[in-house]
């Protein structure tokens, strides 16, 4: 018996992803993920002043702007040959650790999380934490005008099993409450350096045109203290609460097996060592990234554009009728071979390299507590603990870059735009590898191309007909039942995919 099911929208946070999975005799036989959009930021950027860059592109997401300005702010100094000001790195430091943790909260409270923790079973809450009961009070009247629970942002919603335990969902449930403010801080907290956020106004090639000032070190030192506290108090425990409740998702969802991250966070200003390493894991052996191995294909995006291009040389025409292809996501590829980025190949980069003992020993500690093994990591359950590890570790290092800074000196180093220049930008957002490179002709953008973290993840069959990682992640799922493919849904969004981002 074969069945079709249309997994579309898929995301709670936004709508640009349709996921196709063919099941037989139970099993995902084949999965196709498509984007469905073009939004031609890469078109809108050309001819433009450089500066507009690290502006127009932060547009592209809402949820990683930071990192798309950073990305872009880094292939201009490239571009430049500009070294940024240490006061200026820290902060950016610190702006896109804001962003970090508050994706990551983000992602398993308000994204995720709601796939294990049964909101439903709510209605039976009887304690006395007023915001709980506020929240069984609101779901009671939606459940009583329309018999199910129906309402944003408590959808999609499959009968399946969810975390069983009462007080465990209660907690976790008022934990999700607690997210929404969590993820507000975070905001406010990046944005005492940043201006504001979502799309910090302050990146600019050279450091960020914010002041540094003890008042300032002083108030984001307060909202981290916070931060760090529900990371200890609430995210660490849930994720583990899930695992061992879900155990079975240690063996669900395991993707290509090849992972890849570019790195971030300079350790100290001026330092070429990254807080978050950079590596390829290919085939099991570990080896540095060279960007000259990144190529995008498009045999099977919605593109007439030449396949195979590397970014810094590479372009994009539209093709809607193309035929034969079935995303507007391009596959990029390393080496040809498809990587999984993410969280979890940041995690599994650190864990690898010998330097990293703090890595290291936070990942052996949460596998020991789970009784799991390394391996189990390439698994729904291990992106979700990579993240819950990784959300602490950069949080706890800001404290060091807050000690680093100078009160009152200098953010910003000054420049002037070359005639003609080329650069990239690697960097690491919340959901993976991102880079940006950019052209400079006469004195403008000739021309700009991202390749994105989803975009990886999420890409499409190659010119070689291999499926990229989440397609390859669902190969071989088995579903319980296809009305109700929650197995799907869990693998799906272990990736935290971002459409917005990956069509850019
Ligand atoms: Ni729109 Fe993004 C991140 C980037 S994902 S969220 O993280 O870059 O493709
Ligand atoms: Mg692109």
């Amino acid at each position: 018996m074969s069945k079709t099911i249309d997994l579309n929208p898929v995301t709670r946070i936004e709508g640009h992803l349709a996921v196709k999975v063919e099941i037989q005799d139970g099993k995902v036989a084949s999965a196709y993920v498509a984007g469905e959009m073009f939004r031609g930021f890469e078109k809108i950027l050309a001819g433009r002043d450089p500066l507009d860059a690290q502006h127009i592109t932060q547009r592209i997401c809402g949820v990683c702007p930071v990192e798309h300005g950073m990305a872009s702010v880094l292939a201009q100094e490239m571009a430049y040959q500009l070294a940024p000001a240490p006061n200026g790195v820290l902060a950016r430091n610190l702006i896109q650790a804001a962003n970090f943790i508050m994706s990551h909260i983000s992602h398993f409270y308000l994204l995720s999380g709601l796939d294990f923790v049964d909101v439903a079973m709510i209605v039976d809450y009887k304690g006395g934490d007023s915001a709980l009961a506020a929240l069984r009070d609101w779901v009671k009247g939606q459940i009583n005008s329309r018999t199910v629970i129906p309402a944003a942002p408590f959808l999609p919603r499959y009968a399946a099993k969810y975390l069983q335990d009462a007080d465990a969902n209660f907690s976790a449930l008022r934990h999700y409450l607690d997210a929404l403010e969590m993820r507000a801080l975070a905001h406010r907290m990046g944005a005492i350096f940043a201006g504001k956020l979502p799309h910090a106004a302050t990146l600019v090639p050279g450091g960020i045109t914010e002041k540094v000032t003890a008042l300032k070190i002083c108030e984001y030192r307060s909202a981290l203290d916070t931060l760090r506290e529900f990371i200890d108090r609430a995210y660490l425990p849930d994720v583990v609460a899930v695992a061992k409740s879900f155990p079975e998702y240690f063996n669900v969802g395991r993707g290509c097996g090849n992972f890849m991250a570019y790195g971030a966070f300079p350790v100290s200003a001026g330092s070429d060592a990254k807080f978050l390493p950079s590596g390829v894991l290919m085939d099991g052996k570990a080896q540095p990234v060279s960007e000259r191995a990144i190529t995008e294909d498009v045999a099977r995006s919605l593109y007439s554009s030449a396949s195979g291009r590397r970014p810094s040389e590479g372009e994009t025409v539209a093709d809607p009728n193309k035929s034969g292809a079935y995303s507007w996501l391009k596959a990029p590829r390393y080496n040809g071979a498809v990587m999984e980025v993410g969280a979890l190949a940041r995690v599994l980069v650190a864990y690898q390299d010998s330097q990293n003992g703090t890595m290291k020993s936070a990942v052996d500690g949460l596998l020991k507590n789970l009784g799991r093994e390394a391996g189990d990591l390439n698994s729904v359950m291990g992106r979700h603990a990579a993240r819950a590890l990784e959300c602490k570790s950069i949080a706890d290092q800001c404290v060091r870059w807050l000690d680093q800074m100078t009160p009152d000196g200098a953010t910003f180093t000054d420049f002037s735009i070359p005639e003609t220049g080329r650069g990239h930008g690697l960097t690491e957002a919340a959901r993976g590898a991102l880079g940006h490179w950019i052209d400079i002709r006469d004195f403008k953008i000739g021309n700009y191309q991202c390749v994105v973290p989803t975009t990886w993840n999420c890409s499409p069959r190659d010119d070689r007909g291999v499926p990229g990682p989440m397609e390859q992640a669902l190969a071989g799922l088995a579903v319980a039942d296809p009305e109700n493919p929650i197995e799907a849904a869990r693998v799906i969004r272990s990736f935290d995919p971002c459409l917005a981002c990956a069509v850019h």
